[in-house]
């Protein structure tokens, strides 16, 4: 998607902090943390929503949740993080690629409600 501002940082047109990347996903810091620890994974493939998530999309989805864990260790989260998909306007998605907010730190984040 050319307007897409998650497909241009997917291809290194507008730079990112990155986290991590493979052939089917792209983690980096989001530009406006609201934690110690607070970065994004996305697939590279432009998902708008995970409401228009397909079963042919499952493999990637699986990827990004264990890649969480893994990236989220890596990042010092060592004793818990949380993860957040807001989709769609209720959701209050802001950008419509898909993506996984994994948010940590050293303390507690508080409740969610
Ligand atoms: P959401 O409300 O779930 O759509 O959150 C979108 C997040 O994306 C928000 O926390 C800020 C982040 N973000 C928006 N534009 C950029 C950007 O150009 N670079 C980075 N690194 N993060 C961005």
């Amino acid at each position: 998607m050319s307007d897409c501002i998650f497909c241009k940082i997917v291809a290194g047109e507008i730079p990112s902090r990155k986290v991590y990347e493979d052939e089917d996903i792209l983690a980096f810091h989001d530009i406006r943390p609201s934690a110690p620890v607070h970065f994004l994974i996305i697939p590279k493939k432009h998902i708008a929503t995970l409401a228009d998530a397909r079963p042919e999309d499952s493999a990637v989805l699986g990827k990004m949740m264990v890649m969480a864990g893994e990236l989220a260790r890596q990042q010092g989260c060592s004793d818990g993080f949380r993860t957040i998909i807001n989709t769609g306007r209720v959701g209050c998605q802001e950008v419509y690629h898909l993506h996984m907010h994994v948010l940590g730190g050293d303390k507690p984040l508080g409740p969610i409600v």
